[in-house]
């Protein structure tokens, strides 16, 4: 099988692999499967790479649906959820604006209401009535990402698409043949636009014998079991 991997897409990985985001071993993901690989987005930890993700991010978003004919992005607002999406969010937004000259607003929430100050669960720009862009790390069941959608329904606001970094292209029940990320497309009939999903980081490994046959082969396995 081979993927088409655009030239951004392996400087992402090859990125991601540098940072030690991305790394191969034995790792029990939130749904329970044990993975041979990891992603985690909290390890982007330095000016230059929280710089180079907000771009990656921003290229990805500029190169997706989420732009129509004329150029103008379809969304008002990107949303971050906590805890990891308010950095991504932040980082993102600014990109879109330093690489592509758009100023869409900026707003997360805290996982707790707070009752003083300026009180509430969101931050930032007001997102009821607007067209909402929710930027997260990865999805693997979709489960965090259908909580974002569910608050911001509450509120009033249009979610139009969802942005993230890593698809890891598997399927929430094993007698379902749609990836998560297909499913939550279909189910909230949203756009979700990756950097780069499972099939570029086969494929990433297969050009880089550094990384050994071994990591290959357990990838190839995890993927026939639990992937599309
Ligand atoms: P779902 O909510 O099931 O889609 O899982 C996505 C979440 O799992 C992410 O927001 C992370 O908290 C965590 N995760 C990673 O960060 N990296 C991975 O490679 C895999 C997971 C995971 O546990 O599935």
């Amino acid at each position: 099988r081979t993927t088409t991997m655009a030239p951004y897409q392996r400087e992402f990985l090859e990125f991601s692999l540098g940072e030690g985001v991305l790394k191969f071993g034995s790792f029990v993901l939130k749904s329970g499967r044990t993975s041979p690989y990891f992603f985690n987005a909290g390890l982007f930890s330095s000016g230059s790479a929280l710089h180079k993700l907000g771009r990656s991010y921003a290229s990805a978003i500029m190169d997706s649906e989420l732009v129509d004919e004329d150029g103008k992005v379809k969304f008002d607002v990107v949303f971050g959820p906590a805890y990891k999406g308010i950095s991504l969010g932040a980082v993102v937004c600014a990109a879109l604006y330093s690489d592509f000259g758009i100023d869409a607003g900026f707003a997360y929430n805290r996982k707790e209401a707070k009752n003083h100050g300026e009180g509430g669960i969101l931050v930032g720009s007001s997102m009821t009535g607007k067209r909402v862009l929710i930027v997260d790390d990865v999805i693997t069941a979709g489960t965090a990402i259908r909580e974002s959608y569910d608050l911001l329904g509450s509120i009033g606001a249009t979610p139009v698409g969802v942005a993230i970094a890593l698809d890891r292209a598997e399927r929430v029940s094993l007698d379902d043949p749609l990836s998560a990320v297909q499913a939550v497309a279909r189910d909230m009939a949203i756009p979700v636009i990756s950097i780069v999903a499972l099939p570029q980081l086969q494929e990433y490994l297969r050009l880089s014998p550094g990384y050994g046959e071994d990591v290959l082969k357990q990838v190839k396995e995890y993927r026939s079991k639990y992937g599309v």
